[in-house]
């Protein structure tokens, strides 16, 4: 079997671990096994890369020469072990980040750390990366994609021995899809991150077998740092790794206190393999999964990936492959609900719609670790889970009040007695009912010194200027502004537009004011504010 992979970074044999020499092994040598029969031949994997649609899904297969028999096996990478985690298992929207481009000597980073589980042959790595840079800042790049930018990423693995000798096992480098910051959450509101984490797998296809600790490194240029800077600035200089103090939820950190740089130093300037405790107890994000010495093998159907291996069996011909095959999802289409409800005490999740319908979906919410219970904004992030298609949406959650929930306070606060509770009560006897004191956010207990109208109309040169006092906290109420030239006819209202209620940033009470110009020929006009209650869950 030919084993062929990219040049290494820096060939040399400089690498320095632990301030103690190690042995360097190239993976770049042939291996090449051939018997005094068999004429050498190549097989090739093609269309790789196919879309799920419920049915079996093959590659194609061509020979050099043509037309000789081939073997095929196929193993889903679905099998795979994890065997070292510390990227959340549901992802978050953004991480603790470090951009490699703030230090010129660095030109990788990573971890050394010690594997769990049983399998020992590669199958991937996941790295998980925060890009601060968003499409508004780079308008060319943006103009080609509006998703994000292409930019090359590379994982070196490397084997360590008992005497922390380092063997580099794997590398591989891979243009990958860096996602752009969002300007807004997908509801227009606050993204209320600095850069937005998106992961990357690396699929490998020789089924190296590890041993039981590794260090993983995560390379990338920029305009000052990597194996090659660009010398020239861009998006890349906002690209960060992702980095987590957290305990791994599978396998171990060898040393919490200490991440692995590959970096220049005075004696090595092309560049050497250092343990370092510059970043504190925290260290790149990464999941390593394995498969076992045999694969089960599996016909592709579902999305994600699978390992074809292709030999070929034609007598008197000698040769292989193995390539990455990919199903690969479909769009959905998400949509968030239930993100206006009254704090009562009791954690309010929100709802995910998709389209097709029922597909699940995981949900992170913003400032804690599940579902809110406080009156407040809270971000909120929907991802399907993995399956055969791929979707997300985000926006933000507003936990409130409804009437009873601030009277209940209102009474708790000493300001009213519980028998002057009612929505037509008038405790403050400023003749103003609680319900309208509660829609003007003034307090039940204590008498208003004005007493301004509901609805204020002023006029302006083109028109008029309709004003109310808006309680954004308030859940169970739906404001609405309207006008009608004819109060005969109670059809004829019709709705003027107000503004939703701000997330950027989030006002509790404001006023509302709304131009409506004069309708030509109507000797009068009138307008209303109509509040609905709406039933409270
Ligand atoms: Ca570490
Ligand atoms: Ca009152
Ligand atoms: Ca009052």
């Amino acid at each position: 079997m030919n084993k062929r992979l990219a040049p290494l970074p820096q060939a040399t044999s400089k690498l320095m671990f632990n301030s103690a020499s190690f042995r360097f092994l190239m993976l770049g040598t042939f291996l090449v096994c051939q018997s005094t029969f068999a004429v050498p031949a190549d097989v090739y994997i093609n269309q790789a890369v196919q879309s799920y649609d419920g049915a079996p899904k093959f590659p194609g297969v061509t020979t050099d020469p043509l037309g000789l028999s081939v073997e095929i096996s196929i193993a889903s990478r679905a099998q795979s072990e994890v065997v070292f985690q510390t990227i959340p298992t549901v992802s978050d929207p953004s991480y603790t980040s470090l951009g490699l481009n703030t230090l010129t000597t660095d030109k990788a980073w990573g971890n050394e750390v010690n594997l769990g589980g049983s399998n020992r042959f590669l199958e991937s790595v996941d790295v998980a990366m925060v890009n601060w840079a968003k499409a508004a800042d780079y308008p060319v790049l943006a103009a080609a994609n509006a998703l994000g930018y292409q930019h090359p990423l590379t994982v070196l693995v490397y084997g360590v021995d008992g005497a922390s000798n380092l063997t580099l096992l794997e590398q591989k480098t891979q243009d990958s899809l860096i996602p752009w910051r969002p300007a807004t959450l997908d509801d227009g509101s606050e993204y209320p991150f600095g850069g937005t984490a998106f992961t990357t797998r690396f699929n490998f296809n020789d089924s190296v077998e590890l041993p039981e600790r590794i260090v993983v490194l995560i390379a990338y240029n920029t305009e000052n740092s990597g194996f090659e800077a660009i010398g020239s600035p861009g998006p890349y200089n906002e690209l960060n790794v992702a980095f987590g103090g957290d305990v791994p939820l599978v396998g171990s950190d060898v040393n919490p206190a200490e991440a692995i740089r590959y970096r220049s130093t005075d004696a090595f300037p092309e560049g050497v393999i250092t343990k370092s405790g510059a970043f504190g107890v925290i260290a790149p994000l990464l999941t390593v999964r394995t498969f076992s010495a045999s694969p089960s093998l599996d016909t592709p159907l579902d999305a994600g990936g699978y390992l074809v291996s292709a030999t070929i069996t034609e007598p008197g011909f000698e040769g292989d492959t193995r390539a990455n095959f990919e199903v690969t999802p479909l769009d959905a289409i998400l949509s968030l609900a239930d993100m206006r409800q009254v704090a009562d005490g009791a954690p309010k999740s929100v709802s995910v719609v998709t389209t097709p319908v029922g597909l699940l979906s995981d949900v992170k919410y913003v400032g804690g670790t599940g579902p809110p219970t406080d009156r407040g904004l809270y971000p909120v992030f929907a991802t399907l889970s993995p399956g055969n298609y791929v979707g997300k949406v985000s926006g933000t959650m507003r936990l409130g009040y409804s009437y009873d929930s601030w009277i209940a306070e209102k009474i708790t606060e000493g300001s009213i007695f519980p028998e002057f509770s009612g929505k037509y009560d008038d405790p403050d006897a400023d003749k103003i009912i609680n319900f309208m004191e509660y829609l003007a956010f003034s307090d039940p207990g204590v008498a208003e010194t004005s007493r301004p109208s509901l609805l204020e109309v002023t006029q302006i040169p083109t028109g008029l200027t309709l004003a109310f006092d808006r309680n954004n906290e308030v859940i169970d109420v739906d404001y609405e502004l309207q006008g009608t030239t004819d109060l005969s006819d109670p059809n004829m209202w019709s709705a003027i537009a107000i503004p939703p209620e701000g997330t950027l940033p989030f006002v509790a009470q404001e006023r509302i004011e709304v131009d409506v110009p004069l309708s030509l020929g109507a000797s009068s006009g009138f307008f209303r504010l109509k509040y609905t209650l709406r039933g409270t869950p």
